[in-house]
């Protein structure tokens, strides 16, 4: 982390936008100097000329009960209509929406008309199945168009959507499904993922058996993998008996603008992960505002891609909910970067003639690796505007994406925000703002942030502090599923009325932002989010295991990785003879307990843990090990021979 950020405060360039590239731009210097004079004033303008408005809003923001926010709180709309129903309306049924490509190489192009019949269909069946307003459903399901399908037929219904990531575990899925209380949930017998199937309608009924709740009344299966699957008669249904047969007349009901769209389960510093909750009419507003303005999106000519999966946030609102809003045409891959070849992503850049890519960090940095030849057999003059979401981009990344993969002139816009703030709060806009690498820059209009002290100081100069935003926004978490004293304490405690990122940042002396990582337990290993506290007790959770600590240390493709330190119960030494097949089994566990992201890329077995005399584990110090650096001061702890000893089995 240091390093880099070391690297990043050398690095001085900065790019003005082209005159030809600011002149088409959809963005300009007004945006910001509207929302500077009337925040509000302006946020209701864009969501009046972003969004069809069933019943149009009076009231823009209601912040009577912080941190309780409502937002259009009047006004009522049906979210997959505005994604859907109006583009066919307004003449653009023709327009495709989804091109997608199919891991083996089978592709669907799908048009805007083509998307609401099947949504509408898809509709008719969940609400046959007894899926109304409120309802929850979870959808474990591979980057397939029923994916997108499922999530609007269920913003359709005003039911509730909870997307699970497919590489999540049996027990992750269960617990998520118990949490929601699930009625429905929408999976694929498997779906393909580096030349092979994997199964998902196997872990849903194993998910099943562990859920406690029984909430789940059916279960609906898209055939994709062709993999054999249990059944279970009168619960599971498979999508193409129901859904292709279904009715295509459904007529969207209006809903209020805080209607319930989707939760999302995240990491947070305990093991037990958040279930973010988002509403309607503000979330769809700033998503599609980002998503037609930090991205230049022209619907009639743009090909826009973004690489995430729909079971993280950056999925829903830049996949799903952002660009259908905007009648955008974009592609949907359903694989792997490097499936069959690893020029895959540029193989498909080509053939769609994508225009808009939207990817993270540490895909840059692998593909950085592999080295330019791989891109430069492909024709990418069709890239106009590049963008990265996750985690901090290193200006060697930023340059090299804008260099190899944008051919050297065109931006590349760096988008800080989180599964909570629902859509981009920080990033530079194209052809507005010249770019600076490394720094995501400055708030979007209608956005404002702060940096403070541990005391709620605004810090001066270059100094780092706590990234805070300083009033409400639309697309702003509403809760934590079911738990709304965790979420005042997680994100209102410390600062009051101000929203408490958990991120570390600094501004420069041109007042650009650079993030510098999480300041709380939570990690992020190839832009995804874990929590050192749930892969703790995981590891504890198995039978070998007496105490454990992990940390996330540097790496230089994930960002971060997961290095994992492990005492073993005494009663086991016996049975535990092999060190490395010990940790092995290890990794293997929470893998299986969690998932493939979450497998720690080390797990020491460690005779001690150092902790401080109130009995606290100083992860630096095993940070500092993990980074093979020095290991800094030990005089806190409890017992300061303690790290030597760990040094010593370790190295
Ligand atoms: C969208 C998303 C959120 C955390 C966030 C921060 C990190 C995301 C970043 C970034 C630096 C960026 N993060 N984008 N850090 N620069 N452009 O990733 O949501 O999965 O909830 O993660 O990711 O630490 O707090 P989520």
């Amino acid at each position: 982390m240091t390093a880099q950020i070391d690297h990043a405060l050398e690095e001085i360039r900065r790019f003005r936008p082209s005159p030809e590239f600011a002149a088409q731009a959809v963005a300009d210097e007004s945006l910001y100097r509207r929302a500077a004079e009337d925040r509000l004033g302006f946020w209701a303008e864009q969501a009046r000329e972003l969004i069809q408005w069933e019943t149009p809003f009076t009231e823009v923001l209601d912040w009577t009960n912080p941190p309780f926010a409502r937002w259009f709180g009047d006004g009522r709309l049906n979210v997959a209509a505005n994604c859907l129903d109006r583009h066919v309306d307004a003449g653009y049924g023709d327009r495709v929406a989804i091109h997608w490509e199919g891991e083996p190489g089978d592709s669907r192009s799908i048009t805007y008309a083509q998307l609401t019949d099947e949504v509408k269909r898809a509709a008719n069946v969940l609400a046959g199945l007894g899926i109304g307003q409120g309802d929850r459903v979870a959808i474990y399901l591979p980057m397939i168009p029923e994916a997108v399908v499922a999530m609007l037929a269920v913003a359709r219904l005003g039911a509730i959507h909870s997307v699970v990531f497919g590489g999540f575990s049996a027990d992750s899925l269960a617990s998520r499904i118990d949490d929601a209380e699930a009625k429905l949930v929408i999976t694929a017998d498997g779906g393909y993922r580096k030349g092979k199937v994997f199964p998902l309608k196997p872990v849903v009924d194993d998910a099943l058996d562990r859920a406690t709740g029984g909430s789940v009344q059916n279960v609906l299966v898209v055939q994709r993998g062709g993999n054999e699957v249990g059944w279970t008669e009168g619960r599971d249904q498979w999508w193409h008996d129901t859904v292709a047969t279904a009715s295509a007349e459904h007529t969207a009901e209006a809903f209020d603008a805080e209607n319930p769209l989707f939760i999302l389960y995240t990491s947070g510093t305990t093991g037990k992960p958040k279930g973010i909750l988002h509403t309607s009419g503000g979330y769809l507003t700033q998503a599609a505002f980002t998503h037609k303005n930090v991205f230049d999106l022209h619907p009639e000519t743009d090909v826009y891609w973004c690489t995430a999966d729909v079971g993280w946030i950056t999925g829903h609102s830049y996949v799903v909910y952002g660009p259908l809003a905007n009648g955008a045409t974009q592609v949907l891959y359903e694989g792997t970067p490097d499936s069959p070849h690893p020029g895959r992503w540029w193989e498909i850049v080509e053939k769609y003639r994508v225009s808009i890519l939207y990817t993270a960090p540490t895909a840059i940095r692998s593909f950085m690796k592999l080295g330019r030849q791989i891109p430069h057999e492909f024709n990418l003059r069709s890239l106009r505007v590049l963008g990265s979401v996750g985690e901090p981009i290193n200006p060697e990344a930023w340059i090299w994406y804008r260099h190899v993969i944008g051919g050297g002139s065109i931006p590349v816009v760096d988008t800080w925000w989180q599964t909570e703030t629902g859509a981009i709060m920080i990033s530079a806009l194209p052809g507005v703002t010249d770019l600076k690498p490394g720094s995501a820059q400055v708030p979007v209009p209608g956005i404002s942030v702060d940096i403070l002290d541990d005391d709620g100081k605004p810090v001066g100069g270059e100094d780092g502090g706590l990234l805070v935003i300083t009033e409400p926004w639309p697309s702003m978490l509403r809760g934590i599923w079911g738990d709304p004293e965790r979420f005042k304490e997680t994100y209102w405690e410390k600062f009051g009325d101000k929203y408490f990122a958990g991120d570390g940042a600094r501004r420069d002396e041109d007042g650009d932002i650079w993030l510098l990582g999480r300041v709380d337990d939570v990690m992020n290993v190839s832009g995804h989010r874990l929590s050192t506290a749930e892969i703790e007790s995981s590891l504890v959770a198995h039978p070998w295991t007496a105490e454990a600590a992990v940390v996330g240390a540097a790496d230089e493709t994930t960002g971060q990785a997961v290095v994992a330190f492990v005492i073993l119960k005494a009663s086991q030494a016996d049975r535990v003879t092999d060190v490395a097949e010990a940790s092995e089994e290890l990794r293997r566990h929470v893998a299986t307990q969690i998932g493939a992201i979450a497998r720690p890329r080390q797990v020491f077995i460690v005779n001690e843990l150092p902790k401080t005399r109130s009995g606290k584990i100083m992860r630096r110090l095993l940070r500092d090990l993990a980074e093979g650096r020095q290991v800094g001061d030990t005089t806190t702890l409890a017992d300061t021979s303690v790290m030597t000893a760990i040094t010593e089995q370790v190295r």
